[in-house]
């Protein structure tokens, strides 16, 4: 029987408070993982523990920028000394600001890159180490359809998931002897507090057009949910995938697969 158990493994899951990163960590959890979690801000964290509680999930939460190294080497000796060494890392933590890129401030353009690529990078290099001691582990880095496509007013994340997709297959290949795999998450269009301005009704009642034109590029003809993310969260982390290494798994109903469905 292939083993999709997350028994007896730690499980840590960057800004989980919420939306696509509160979801995996639930079903992460419900496959036996121990779960601990991030939020940049007290506010976040005290609302995320909030929800994880309600739904009866025991979890540990942290206050931590994962741009900020120091605090992130911080955030990992605390875990390794109240819950254990990680064995899942999820990169799912992220930003984008939707800006025409001729009017981007640079600081702008560098904060989404130093979130959504340089983040990653910190809390990969942090857990790597207690993961060579055990002799295995498991990244996640949490991409994007904008890891293979770009879209107007999104060039800093465009250019940070792409960065996110190599710096998966470098994990990937630099540590693949210490039994260290290392693959991404490609959500499509997912459902979540960061995608609502794209699904706002408009003034007059009618559908925001980009919402329209997401269910016409969808062969499912729908926005995914947090939950279409669960399966491949928990195949990735498990061991069913032991041999899948460098992979970007895209959730995204088919969307890079498909043309689109005439008007
Ligand atoms: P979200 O609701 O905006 O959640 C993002 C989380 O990232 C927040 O909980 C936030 O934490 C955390 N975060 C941001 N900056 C941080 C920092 N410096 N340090 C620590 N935590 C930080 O977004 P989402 O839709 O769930 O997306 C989650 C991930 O999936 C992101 O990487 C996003 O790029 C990616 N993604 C989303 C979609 C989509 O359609 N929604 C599709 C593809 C990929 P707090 O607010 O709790 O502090
Ligand atoms: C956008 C959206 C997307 C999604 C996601 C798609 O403005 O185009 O926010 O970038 O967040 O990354 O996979």
């Amino acid at each position: 029987m292939v083993n999709f158990s997350l028994k007896g493994k730690l499980a840590l899951v960057t800004g989980a408070s919420h939306g696509i990163g509160y979801a995996i960590a639930k079903a992460l959890y419900e496959a036996g993982a121990t779960i601990v979690f991030n939020s940049s801000n007290e506010e976040s964290l005290a609302r995320g523990l909030a929800a994880y509680a309600a739904e009866g999930i025991p979890v540990r939460g942290y206050v931590c920028d994962i741009t900020d190294e120091t605090a992130v080497a911080a955030l990992i000796a605390r875990v390794e000394q109240e819950v254990g060494t990680v064995d899942i890392l999820v990169n799912n933590a992220g930003i984008i600001k939707r800006i025409p890129m001729h009017e981007m401030r640079a600081e702008e353009f560098r904060r989404v890159v130093d979130v959504d690529l340089n983040g990653a990078f910190i809390m990969a290099k942090a857990v790597i180490p207690g993961m060579i001691r055990k002799g295995h582990g498991k990244i996640i880095n949490i991409c994007s359809m904008m890891s293979e496509l770009g879209r107007e007013t999104v060039s800093a994340y465009a250019s940070a998931k792409g960065g996110l997709k190599m710096l998966t297959k470098s994990i990937a290949s630099e540590y693949g002897l210490y039994n260290i795999q290392c693959n991404g998450i490609g959500p499509g269009y997912i459902a979540t507090s960061q995608t609502a301005p794209l699904r706002q009704v408009q003034p007059d009642g009618s559908q925001h057009p980009f919402d329209r034109f997401i269910i016409s590029k969808t062969p499912a003809g729908r926005w995914g949910t947090t939950e279409d993310l669960a399966g491949p969260a928990v195949f990735l982390a498990s061991d069913a995938s032991d041999f899948v290494n460098g992979h970007i798994l895209y959730v995204d109903g088919g969307i890079l697969a498909y043309i689109g469905r005439q008007p």
